[in-house]
């Protein structure tokens, strides 16, 4: 059996939320709305018409929320800031927002937990959004703005900031798919964000490194291992190319200045320009990588589809997500980022949404303590083949707002009860406990 004393002495364990996914207190202290309220709020958007509104109350309960974690003896914690609560129009300040914030770091750092700062889990304030929003090359400046701002408010506490959450996602399913706000259907757009969205990165890291001496930075994407579908050759060609499509796209400019031969070629074919003072910026030297790993992708060859393939069901056990359960990914992508890239890592999520039922006040999600132990030995596994990973953090503390999903997802080793808003720990949390003792 794992134990943690496996892992390097300074290795940390964590859980990670997003302020959308629990803050709740939507309309209070100033806040403005993002994105995600007016997505939500329209209807045929999410699930049952769920938002984000109440949550799991975060706002009011994370003093609550922190004594869990310590209980559960986590080293860290991985949380957003909602972009609309500290500038509700996106670039004035408002006080009792931010004051939120210095509350939830202090209340942490006297738990002996550590604060893992992300800037942007997908919440854009809506005012931006009448500007543009992620298609407004003006964005970046705004982003850094407001990194700058939160920079120099909690650099002096914070050490570990991370500047987007899945990049991919928030261009992608935001603007091409549109399963996710501002719900755009329209390739041109989603790589225009895509862009725009790793300029915005670029900038942030510039801004810390003016003022924050002392810490680290890095991006977080969702890696994915892509693979072919059936044994064709054209499969394997087209699982090569939507790997390129989903990692390298948001790995590579940030750390060699280019895009992948691939991504150049569609933003050529759209009439789109990539300046090279952008790929500088895109470019400034980062800390770390943060992988969010959930699963792999398979993918044929598919003429019949415009994209040239389509995504087929794999035959592993999966998760309510649908997502195939595949803990080799997570070490096959850990030392293929090592190899590529040379820099440290975090994984900033991994987890699964289960079956869980509230029975007798307690909730028995063995599924997810085989989820976690396996894709723990594989992080281990990882280390030992000389990967520099430096801490894991699990999706989620407590179950959440999923996006589009609403509630009827359940990621977190905490169950929430949402009529109530008591939270039970699950057997995971349990288990989980007795793991960071061991
Ligand atoms: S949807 C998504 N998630 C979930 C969300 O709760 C969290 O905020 C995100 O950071 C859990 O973790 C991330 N990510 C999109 C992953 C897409 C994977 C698609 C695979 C099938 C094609």
């Amino acid at each position: 059996m794992i134990r943690r004393s496996d892992f390097p002495k300074d290795f940390i364990f964590g859980t990670a939320t997003a302020a959308y996914q629990i803050e709740g207190a939507a309309n209070e202290d100033g806040r403005g709305p993002s994105i995600w309220d007016v997505f939500s709020h329209t209807p045929g958007k999410t699930l049952n018409g769920d938002n984000g509104d109440v949550a799991c109350d975060h706002y009011h309960r994370y003093k609550e929320d922190i004594k869990l974690m310590k209980e559960i003896g986590l080293d860290a914690y991985r949380f957003s800031i909602s972009w609309p609560r500290v500038m509700p129009d996106g670039k004035n300040i408002n006080q009792k927002g931010v004051d939120f914030y210095n509350r939830l770091v202090d209340e942490l750092l006297e738990n002996d937990i550590v604060p893992f700062i992300t800037l942007y889990h997908w919440d854009l304030p809506y005012a931006l959004y009448e500007k543009g929003g992620w298609l407004n090359p003006d964005i970046a400046l705004y982003f850094r703005a407001y990194a700058t701002f939160m920079f120099n408010e909690l650099g002096d506490r914070v050490k570990h900031w991370i500047t987007l959450n899945e990049p991919w996602c928030s261009s992608f399913l935001g603007y091409f798919t549109g399963e996710h706000a501002p719900g755009h259907k329209d390739l041109q757009e989603a790589l225009i964000a895509a862009h725009n969205l790793l300029r915005a990165h670029g900038h942030a890291v510039q801004a810390f490194r003016e003022e924050v001496k002392d810490g680290k930075v890095g991006l977080t994407n969702v890696v994915m291992k892509i693979e072919p579908g059936d044994s064709k050759p054209e499969s394997f060609l087209v699982a090569s190319l939507v790997d390129k499509f989903v990692n390298a796209w948001y790995h590579d400019p940030v750390v060699f200045g280019k895009y992948p031969e691939e991504a150049v070629a569609l933003y050529l074919e759209k009439g789109l320009q990539i300046l090279d003072s952008d790929m500088n910026i895109i470019a400034t030297p980062i800390d770390f990588f943060g992988v969010n790993y959930y699963t792999r992708t398979l993918v044929i060859f598919d003429p019949n589809n415009p994209l040239g393939f389509s995504y087929v069901q794999g035959d592993l056990p999966k998760t309510e997500m649908g997502w195939e359960i595949y803990p080799q990914g997570l070490f096959d992508m850990l030392v293929y980022l090592k190899e590529r890239y040379r820099l440290p890592l975090y994984i900033t999520e991994n987890g699964m949404a289960g079956p869980d039922k509230l029975e007798n006040g307690r909730v028995q999600d063995t599924y997810r303590i085989e989820y976690l132990e396996k894709h723990f030995e594989k992080a281990l596994e990882a280390i030992n083949a000389g990967v520099d990973l430096k801490g894991y953090f699990i999706w989620s503390l407590m179950d959440n707002f999923e996006w589009a999903y609403g509630y009827s997802k359940r990621f977190g080793i905490i169950y929430v009860d949402y009529n109530t808003q008591k939270r039970i720990l699950k057997d995971s949390a349990l288990w989980l406990k007795e793991f960071l003792k061991s």
